[in-house]
């Protein structure tokens, strides 16, 4: 049986960020600290703030702005975190509204009813809550039968969450399966850590897959076959989890916010990335040049560029693997779903193409896809 992506939406949040408006509110917030810290710092107590810089940020990440669900708070100095209110048990919680508005657009996109979804999977770096699942909050709002899950992989949950619908279609265990990834990153960012202060953005994704007997879209992309690696890397870590109340830990400290040795996850990750992207193409007898389009994850534009270099021996170019992180940032596992929905109707039948994934775990995940 083949196995299509029929249809893809993208929930893109109303209100971004610059990056002169992040290193203004973080700069002051240094000052603030440096001043505030001065006789200890003058003691050699304290390492006194460095001031980060908008030139800086563009050249190392190729990152112009981000996009963010709530703006209020951010750049605060006296908050520097974004002031999300809470809501109450029978509200529709903030991450299932994001994951909503993608899986809506998702579905209209695939010419999809939700009564012809069997299953819903949100898949993505971080859930609000642990339980009721969200997926399972988004089923509820939809009215779709069956069943649904939460799942969490870090920078590969959409390619790994594609993955295990690809493999209910085959299994036949689902007609169609909602894929969402409400990345919801800027909760988790330490916005005054010079070092990741301006690596992530919100946005979400969702996808359906389904038989290709059953779908009717404009454009649809058979999935050829899914591929996926992980190995244990502490380089990019948060501890941040369900535990901290009794181990008495703050939720607030450096440690359980998003952290990275970033020059090591460059290093080690293109690599990685290349290898598995070369062995993928193989396995259908492809050559790097022979694929139309690669929709690559978007943590870094120097690392995107690298891996197209190392893939078709040149520097790559915005048709064949295009860039999305300058307006929206790191996503974390929606960047290359962001990607693919921002630039997959323009290919013609037949071409080819590969969505893939890379980062925290470290997790790899890759779809080899083919226009219908
Ligand atoms: N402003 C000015 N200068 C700075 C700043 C700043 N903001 N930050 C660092 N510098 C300075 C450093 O101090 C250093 O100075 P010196 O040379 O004097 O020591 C110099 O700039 C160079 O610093 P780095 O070596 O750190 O800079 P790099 O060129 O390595 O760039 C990057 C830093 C951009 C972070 C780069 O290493 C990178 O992108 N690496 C790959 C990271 C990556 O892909 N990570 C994966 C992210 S994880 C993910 O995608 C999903 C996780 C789950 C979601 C999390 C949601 C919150």
């Amino acid at each position: 049986m083949s196995v299509v992506i029929s249809g893809v939406g993208v929930w893109t949040p109303p209100f971004s960020i610059s990056n002169t408006e992040l290193v203004d509110a973080y700069n002051a917030w240094a000052t603030q600290f440096n001043e505030h810290n001065a006789k200890q710092i003058a003691q050699g107590l304290c390492e006194p703030k460095a001031l980060s810089s908008a030139e800086f940020i563009e050249k190392a990440s190729g990152i112009k702005s981000r996009y963010t669900y709530c703006k209020e708070g951010t750049l605060d100095v006296n908050r520097m975190r974004p002031k999300i209110a809470a809501r109450s048990d029978d509200q529709l919680s903030h991450q299932a509204e994001i994951a909503l508005d993608a899986a809506k657009k998702a579905l209209s996109a695939a010419n999809k009813s939700a009564q012809e979804i069997d299953a819903v999977i949100v898949s993505c770096s971080y859930t609000q809550r642990a339980y009721p699942a969200i997926a399972i909050e988004v089923q509820h709002a939809l009215g779709i039968k069956g069943f649904a899950f939460d799942m969490l992989v870090a920078c590969s949950a959409a390619t790994f969450g594609l993955h295990r619908a690809y493999e209910m279609i085959k299994a036949e265990t689902a007609r169609a399966v909602l894929v969402i990834n409400p990345e919801l990153t800027s909760p988790q960012v330490n916005y005054t850590d010079r070092e990741s202060h301006f690596i992530f953005g919100d946005v979400a994704t969702a996808t359906v897959v389904e038989s290709k007997a059953t779908a009717h879209a404009e454009h649809c992309y058979e999935i050829l076959s899914t591929r996926a690696e992980t190995q244990f890397s502490n380089n990019i870590r948060s501890n941040f989890g369900y535990t901290a109340r009794v181990s008495d830990t703050d939720p607030f400290e450096e440690a359980a916010l998003f952290h990275q040795n970033g020059k090591k996850v460059f290093k080690e990750v293109c690599p990685m990335a290349a290898q598995h992207l070369e062995a993928h193409i193989e396995q259908h007898n492809l050559s790097a040049h022979k694929v139309d389009r690669w929709w690559l994850h978007q943590a870094n534009i120097n690392m995107n560029n690298l891996i197209v270099k190392r893939l078709l021996g040149r520097d790559a170019d915005a048709s064949k693997a295009p860039i999305v992180l300058d307006r929206y940032a790191n996503t974390a596992s929606a960047g290359s779903l962001v990607a693919f929905a921002l630039n997959h109707e323009d290919l013609s039948s037949g071409a080819t193409g590969v969505i893939c994934s890379f980062g925290a775990g470290y997790s790899i995940g890759s779809l080899v896809l083919r226009k219908y």
